[in-house]
């Protein structure tokens, strides 16, 4: 089929099944443009909770389809490829968590959001990378806390925050090769660019980058809105490729450049409008979670939303 069959038989397709396809800041450019709905996970997760549908096709990697089959027990959670796989949820196990708590009765498990379903339901707090810092702020400096899977991500909330929380040693394969050379070098080469960077990047930890006059730390969502809102023209952009055609759409006379043209999340890329087009049609692969799990999952994400 041409491109402009398969996308009209999409369309045909989520109409007449009642289904909303929501897709991630870092799937290609051609499935964010169809998607109702693009976002981040935390954006993701509350449309997940929020829609009416009865199919929600998620264009993302398996967690974050997890998480919406978390949050709609009741709706039909599809996902257009399979092995879509993400390094950071597979770095650890719910067994991981329950031996930490094991030795530590009293203290927190906070996980960020990159978790297959088994780890949400040991954790005492899910967090994104948009409400980390007021997740772990809640829950105050004194508490014991064993922050997984990102060891960048909870670098840079330690570093922001003085806290010492226990981190997992788990890193996201593409955001782990955003180095502290890369980001200066950038500098060197665009001096007057902002510099926006993806908390989970190799380099978020390193105190030269943080006190950095030029850099901002956010979620996907936290780089689109500074981008929007400032009367800079030029931008330098340490997060996943993907991200830039958001960046380029809403903001048509401003340069965004990307810190290295290897920062791919190939998992993401396995989402195609044919994958997207056989997934309506023949209803596929479907995302179920026991509901035990399910209902232990709920009550992390639950806190999260509750807070932020
Ligand atoms: O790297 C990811 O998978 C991110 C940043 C997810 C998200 O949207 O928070
Ligand atoms: Fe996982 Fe990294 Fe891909 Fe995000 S970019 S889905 S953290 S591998």
């Amino acid at each position: 089929m041409e491109k402009q069959e398969i996308i009209k038989q999409i369309e045909d397709l989520k109409a007449k099944k009642n289904a909303v396809i929501l897709a991630h800041y870092y799937t290609d450019t051609e499935i964010q443009d169809l998607a109702d709905y693009v976002g981040d996970s935390l954006g993701l997760a509350r449309q997940a909770a929020e829609t009416t549908a009865d199919i929600i096709v998620f264009c993302g990697v398996h967690f974050m389809a997890e998480t919406a089959a978390i949050t709609s027990p009741e709706k039909k959670v599809l996902i257009p490829a399979q092995r879509c796989g993400c390094s950071l949820a597979e770095s650890i196990t719910g067994s991981d968590l329950r031996k930490w708590k094991e030795a530590n009765p009293e203290g927190l498990i906070v996980s960020y959001v990159n978790t297959t379903a088994e780890v949400k339901a040991e954790t005492d707090y899910c967090c994104t990378s948009s409400n980390a810092l007021q997740v772990i702020e809640h829950l105050g400096k004194d508490k014991k806390i064993f922050f997984t899977p990102d060891k960048n991500l909870g670098a840079y909330l330690n570093k922001k925050t003085g806290y010492n929380m226990e981190l997992w040693d788990g890193d996201c394969c593409v955001h782990e090769c955003i180095s502290s050379d890369m980001v200066l070098d950038m500098h060197q080469q665009y001096p007057d660019a902002d510099i926006l960077i993806h908390p989970e990047s190799n380099c978020s930890g390193d105190d030269l980058i943080l006190a950095h006059p030029k850099t901002f730390f956010y979620s996907t969502a936290g780089i689109i809105k500074h981008a929007k809102e400032s009367d800079k023209k030029q931008f330098i952009i340490a997060t996943e490729k993907g991200t830039l055609h958001q960046l380029q759409k809403e903001n048509p006379d401003k340069e965004f450049i990307l810190v290295h043209p290897k920062v791919i999340c190939g998992s993401m890329k396995k989402v195609t409008l044919q994958g997207l087009y056989e997934a309506l049609l023949h209803e596929q692969y479907r995302v179920e979670i026991d509901p035990e799990i399910t209902k232990k999952a709920q009550l992390s994400i639950n806190r999260m939303l509750e807070i932020g």
